[in-house]
């Protein structure tokens, strides 16, 4: 297992590469040019500087989360072809500095949705939270302008040129299903494997996030069948997965189960629990077992029955400390490195165990 942390780069994170390096067990630095609208041919000089500032921080750049895809990509228009063009190029540059791995989602109009961004937790920290009746009884455009306001840093997923086409996307979405989204897929995927094949980049897909469809638009890779279905979509170890326990934890799935089934197609971890209700709310909890749905232990037992080498990094936390003040959503400093320190000290035990015996 290979320890990440996501950062969003110089000027754009108040996390410091300095802060990463004083967590133990970080090796690698999970980035991407956050400026870069889905569709857009990242430039080798833009990649390459941002290489040298990670590198010169003592981190790899073996990951990148996320390469996003256009959403006519997506939605399978002809016009998709230029986009995937760019992607594929937007790859062999990746390769040609040394990626390893490119995490990406294949969710209509929205990547990540929340309800509350900073629901208050009865021990004082705040965290993201998912209210299912809320989602049910609102506008889309309503619910991402209430909850964007006083969030001055850009999201992942809600960035502001996907957030000003809003309206329009939600209609070219219109009588779309779930089998038009999956033909769409493929044929991204049938362009693009080959590429990583010869370049040699994993691609980790993201689940969907929350796991189940919401504003009536369809989402693919919410459980274990529909994992099965994608990774047979092109069978290649290259076509992989980003398995996300915080995202397939928002609704019913057994993760363990998920993990033993696909193992060798895991190329990226995202660590995280939370808590479900029975009316489907859930709320981000810290990543401890015991204190959400997920069974993170066993996520990370599972892992290491596998003899899992592949990339792994905390993902949402909460915030503690009064970091909201100063962090983007999910992504503060000081939840994180916990998260980090739990499920090194669950590998670690393990590992012990598995020495002695
Ligand atoms: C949320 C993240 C997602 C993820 C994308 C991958 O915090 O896990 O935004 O980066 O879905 O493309």
């Amino acid at each position: 297992m290979k320890m990440t942390f996501r950062w969003y780069g110089e000027g754009n994170d108040k996390v410091t590469l300095g802060n990463i390096k004083q967590i133990p067990g970080v090796e690698g630095i999970v980035w991407s040019l956050h400026d870069m609208a889905a569709g857009e041919l990242w430039s080798e000089e833009r990649i390459a500087k941002e290489k040298e500032i990670i590198e010169a921080a003592g981190f790899n750049i073996d990951v990148v989360e996320s390469v996003n895809v256009h959403e006519d990509i997506k939605l399978g228009l002809p016009t998709r072809d230029q986009y995937i063009d760019n992607y594929k190029e937007t790859l062999r540059r990746l390769a040609k500095v040394g990626v390893k791995v490119v995490c990406y989602n294949f969710m209509p109009v929205f990547d990540w949705t929340r309800t509350d961004l900073y629901k208050e937790m009865e021990d004082g920290s705040n965290a993201l939270f998912f209210e299912k009746s809320q989602i049910a009884n609102i506008d889309p455009i309503e619910l991402i302008e209430k909850i964007s306001t006083n969030v001055d840093v850009t999201m992942p997923g809600w960035e502001p040129e996907r957030l000003a086409r809003l309206k329009e996307t939600f209609k070219q979405y219109e009588n779309f299903t779930a089998e038009d989204l999956w033909k769409n897929l493929q044929y991204f995927l049938e362009q693009v494997i080959p590429v990583c094949e010869e370049v040699g980049i994993k691609m980790g897909i993201h689940p969907d996030d929350p796991a189940f469809p919401i504003f009536g638009l369809p989402r693919l890779i919410i459980n274990k069948e529909n994992i099965g279905r994608f990774l047979n979509l092109v069978d290649s170890p290259y076509n992989g997965l980003s398995l996300c326990t915080g995202s397939l934890g928002s609704a019913n799935n057994d993760i363990p189960d998920i993990i033993d089934a696909y193992h060798d197609r895991i190329h990226f971890m995202h660590i995280r629990n939370v808590k479900r209700y029975e009316n489907g709310d859930f709320i981000e909890a810290s990543h401890r077992a015991c204190d959400g749905s997920v069974d993170t232990v066993k996520v990370v037992q599972t892992l290491h029955k596998h003899g899992y080498d592949g990339y792994v990094r905390p993902d949402h936390g909460r915030h503690i400390w009064g970091e909201e003040k100063w962090a983007r959503p999910g992504y503060g400093l000081y939840d994180r490195a916990l998260g980090i320190m739990y499920i090194l000290g669950v590998w670690d035990s393990v590992e012990k165990n598995a020495k002695q015996s």
